[in-house]
């Protein structure tokens, strides 16, 4: 840790919680959903939780712990941690089953819009002297057809000791993060460093399930992506370095094989990486 205070889950789990509640109006979009759906829902996903009480004969202590448990994890602001922790990573395959182009992983609690506009040969921001293996990323935004997009990488990522700007103390605002728009060949290169694995924080509620379960709190070190360009689907996806000893199991079960970089070392102790996105025309 370079900085004294330390990210705690109610900290960030109150911005994260915050972050959300700004950025989207999710009422608006399920406006027209039949009672029908609602209901069978709802009641398929109860009738799991009933059957899971009688198969294990939960007792009245443990579901009291749950009770206190669930209104912890809205008290520390934790709700889009566990969710995109632990469910997301389904939505996300649900939703993108039908791509030709890039595989997608899950967008996490951490995204920000509207980060600063770079070219297509962009460094992010950073602070003087950040700490970490520099990396440089060069690739190119096409479309399934093989024709490049002009288009734009949002990318962000946790600093070399796992902790995301606007989500933990001490950090400027837009550190490592950034939105690259590419010319008419969809190129672009990218400056930044190599982020460190995440450690999901251990001190709220979800800390207390892990800890409690016997589970460990890490993800694998991953790069943020939002690729878009005009006429296509939006690709939401992480990146991930070979040898990291959680590809195999992210908490968040969000690790692809295609979504593993090739990082080359550089003499001058940079790395190198390549990689690309395709992206799916809108369907008509
Ligand atoms: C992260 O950085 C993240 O990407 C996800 C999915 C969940 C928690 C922290
Ligand atoms: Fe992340």
């Amino acid at each position: 840790m370079t900085t004294t205070e330390k990210a705690s889950a109610a900290a960030s789990g109150a911005s994260a919680t915050e972050r959300f509640h700004t950025d989207k109006s999710p009422f608006e979009a399920v406006r027209d959903v039949p009672a029908e759906r609602v209901d069978m829902l709802a009641r398929e996903v109860l009738d799991a939780v009933h059957a899971t009480i009688r198969r294990h004969r939960v007792s009245y202590d443990e579901y009291n712990a749950l009770k206190a448990w669930l209104i912890g994890v809205g008290q520390d602001g934790e709700w889009p941690l566990f969710l995109d922790v632990w469910v997301e990573h389904v939505i996300e395959d649900v939703a993108t089953s039908h791509r030709h182009g890039n595989k997608g992983s899950i967008e996490g609690p951490y995204y920000v819009p509207d980060a600063p506009e770079l070219g297509a040969d962009a460094t992010l921001p950073m602070r003087d002297g950040e700490a970490g293996t520099p990396l440089v990323w060069e690739g190119q935004i096409t479309s399934t057809d093989g024709k490049p997009l002009a288009g734009k990488v949002e990318l962000w990522h946790a600093d070399s000791d796992g902790f995301y700007s606007q989500f933990a103390p001490g950090i400027p605002q837009w550190n490592l993060r950034g939105s690259i728009s590419t010319g008419a060949d969809g190129r672009f290169r990218i400056t930044t460093i190599r982020p460190a694995p995440y450690q999901i924080p251990t001190d709220g509620s979800c800390g207390k399930l892990i800890a409690a379960a016997g589970w460990h709190a890490w993800r694998p070190a991953h790069l943020h992506v939002k690729v878009s360009a005009p006429g296509h689907e939006m690709l939401t996806a992480q990146l991930y370095f070979p040898g990291d000893p959680h590809n195999g199991d992210d908490i968040a079960d969000a690790v692809k094989p295609e979504l593993m970089l090739a990082p080359v070392a550089q003499p001058d102790g940079s790395e190198n990486v390549q990689y690309g996105f395709v992206l799916d025309p809108v369907r008509a």
